[in-house]
């Protein structure tokens, strides 16, 4: 049952069941046989169909994933009871209540979609040292629609919620959605939060993109997906702090808001763009919480948590600094497990 008083953060996009290959059984020549690329993020193909059973094969970890519910867990982990709704489409089958479980024990209310042919989405995860690379077959997480949105016990979840976080993924699923949820949040000066998520999205799904940044409040991304986003518009610059820059100033239809560009770069500091009024930017860059790097399981799914830090953040009206902080802490935190999870029982920031 929903809360009554509905969830302050609400977070859409695609539920995903990762199928993580671990240590020896994950390897170059793998990634070789899939024609995948160490460090990236890919829809599947059909040359890739086979590659699920091989992982699972190789006793692949079963995790829950999907970017932004990955993002709603660690949100809902640094936040009181009942604060994050995640909604997304899954399949009728065991996958789609491994991934509500795993919401559940987090916390974390779905609002799930149910489609009755497609089967759960799932992602093979293959990990070589430090890097993830990630194959996904979106199955039912694509049979997204608006009008489970619009149904009055999920648009009034909508209606209450404070802020939103939208995985820049869904813009290969379902933008009317998106725009939905953007356009709530434009119209009521609500918080409207999107992640690039990848260098795919801004490469082959820009007018989608370029679609919903002008509702941006918050826009994430890591060095890759920014200079993809930078080439793919002809900013003809591979500067990170110039990209965020020129990401604050994107035009904005809510304008009693700044647009804040937030880019993380691995263990190096994250770029914050603050747009004013003025047209002027204010460019800071913030240290992350490094730790040892033996200490480090995988980094799936890092992205995401800090995401989610940093949405708890702005969810308590906490600054963008601190937010900042809060996102580097619960990364830090999610690297040292395996997949994107956190650790139990609950550390406190
Ligand atoms: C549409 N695509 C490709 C995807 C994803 C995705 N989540 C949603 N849509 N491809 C990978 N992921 C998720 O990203 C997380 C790590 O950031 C994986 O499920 C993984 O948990």
């Amino acid at each position: 049952m929903a809360s009554a008083q509905g969830y302050p953060l609400l977070c859409l996009e695609n539920p995903i069941l990762d199928i993580q290959a671990v240590g020896l059984f994950s390897d170059k020549a793998l990634l070789d046989k899939y024609g995948l690329k160490d460090n990236d993020a890919i829809l599947a193909e059909e040359k890739h169909m086979g590659l699920y059973d091989e992982l699972l094969g190789r006793n692949a970890k079963i995790i829950a994933g999907g970017a932004a519910q990955n993002t709603a867990r660690g949100a809902q982990y640094m936040l009181p009871d009942n604060s994050v709704v995640y909604i997304g489409c899954v399949g009728h089958d065991k996958n789609a209540e491994t991934l509500k479980e795993a919401c559940e024990k987090a916390g974390v209310h779905t609002e799930y979609r149910v489609d009755d042919v497609q089967p759960t989405g799932k992602c093979g995860v293959v990990i070589t040292g430090h890097n993830r690379s990630m194959c996904t077959h979106l199955a039912a997480a694509n049979e997204y629609k608006i009008e489970h949105l619009k149904q009055p016990h999920v648009w009034s979840l909508v209606e209450k919620a404070q802020v939103y976080y939208v995985g820049g993924y869904h813009l290969t699923v379902c933008v009317p959605a998106i725009l939905a949820l953007a356009e709530e949040a434009a119209a009521k000066n609500k918080i409207f939060m999107l992640s690039l998520s990848a260098p795919f999205i801004p490469q082959f799904f820009k007018d989608q993109l370029d679609s919903v940044t002008p509702y941006t409040d918050y826009i994430f991304c890591n060095e890759t997906e920014a200079r993809a986003f930078s080439d793919s518009h002809g900013w003809d610059t591979h500067d990170i702090h110039e990209i965020a820059k020129k990401l604050s100033q994107l035009p904005k239809k809510n304008s009693s808001r700044p647009r804040v560009a937030i880019i993380t770069q691995g263990t190096l500091p994250t770029v914050i763009a603050v747009g004013k009024a003025s047209g002027e930017v204010d460019v800071t860059a913030f240290p992350v919480r490094e730790i040892p790097k033996s200490d480090i399981v995988d980094t799936n799914g890092a992205g995401d948590a800090f995401a989610g830090g940093f949405a708890a953040g702005i969810v308590q009206n906490k600054s963008v600094h601190e937010s900042v902080d809060m996102g580097s802490w619960l990364a830090s935190l999610s690297i040292q497990e395996l997949g994107p999870s956190f650790p139990f029982p609950k550390k406190t920031y």
